[in-house]
């Protein structure tokens, strides 16, 4: 794996290694922020491994409650790396991000207003096809991911080998093959979420490149519009995406104001860091 870092502009606010985690959405969405410097979201299919991930990086350093105003449980935990000190959060089990369910809902506002600086993904490398489709809809909202490819002993023993230098560079974001279970690749998961937590790894996410020309027009359209009438929402594009593939969630959280508390509280604390343009090839 190759990563090339240019230095952010001079003029650019900041450095690469503060937090862009949104600290006023965190806090409304129930996570303590003492003592830590970044935030972590773990995101995946159900029953692919993420509790013991968030075991095998968090030990003891971990307690348990719901989503505020949920009945969904919710975990939090900690660690520390290289002197910096990381909250992780355990997020519901979802196949996607397009709010069809409570879960989805939980775990896409938490990606899409929370801003955590890393979002892991964490996927089964035995059913890696059926996985990519969450990657694909995280990456569309935030370029500050890992994917853990978890369950590699099952995939061994399968006799499955999946190119993870490849597959790293199709996403445009570090792949660590874990087994979680065992405690395999743990350390270098670690290495990398501090890497892309810091700055020092930047991704460059695939995202959708070949729109039609009216698909483009409308989705232009829609996103002036949404930042117009919501100027501290994060990631409009990705709102008008889904208000236009119909979802219904998305219009209802749009027209009873529950994006646009949330993107005030966003707007309350704004990130400590801008977008970086340096640029990564992984
Ligand atoms: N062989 C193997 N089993 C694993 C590995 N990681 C997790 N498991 C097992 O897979 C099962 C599911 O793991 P969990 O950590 O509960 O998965 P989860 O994604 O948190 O599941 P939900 O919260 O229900 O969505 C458990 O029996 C784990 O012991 C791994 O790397 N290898
Ligand atoms: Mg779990």
């Amino acid at each position: 794996m190759s990563v090339r870092i240019d230095p952010p502009p001079a003029t650019a606010a900041g450095c690469a290694s503060c937090s862009v985690a949104n600290t006023a959405t965190l806090r409304k969405l129930g996570i303590n922020l003492e003592d830590t410097d970044y935030v972590v979201a773990l995101a995946g299919n159900p029953n692919v491994g993420k509790s013991t991930v968030f075991n095998a990086v968090t030990g003891l350093r971990q307690h348990t409650g719901n989503w505020p105003g949920k009945t969904v449980a919710r975990a939090e935990g900690g660690f520390e790396y290289a002197g910096r000190r990381y909250k992780i959060v355990d997020l519901p089990g979802t196949y996607s991000l397009l709010s069809t369910s409570l879960d989805e809902e939980i775990a896409r506002n938490f990606i899409l207003f929370g801003r955590p600086d890393v979002t892991v993904v964490v996927v089964d490398a035995t059913r890696l096809e059926r996985n990519l489709n969450l990657v694909l809809q995280v990456l569309e909202i935030t370029d500050r991911a890992v994917v853990c490819l978890n369950l590699v002993d099952e995939a061994r023993r399968l006799k499955l080998n999946v190119d993870e230098r490849r597959l790293a560079r199709d996403l445009g974001v570090p792949v660590v093959p874990t087994a979680a279970r065992q405690g395999e690749g743990v350390p270098l998961l670690l290495q990398m979420i501090d890497e892309v937590a810091t700055g020092k790894t930047l991704c460059r996410p695939r995202r959708l490149q070949s729109e039609p020309p009216a698909l483009k027009r409308a989705v232009a359209e829609l996103t002036e519009r949404i930042h117009q009438a919501f100027p501290a929402l994060p990631n409009a594009r990705w709102v008008a995406l889904r208000l236009l593939d119909g979802d219904e969630s998305m219009a209802q959280a749009l027209r009873a104001g529950d994006l646009a508390e949330l993107s005030q509280a966003a707007s309350a604390t704004e990130p400590r860091v801008p977008t970086l343009t340096a640029e990564a090839v992984i």
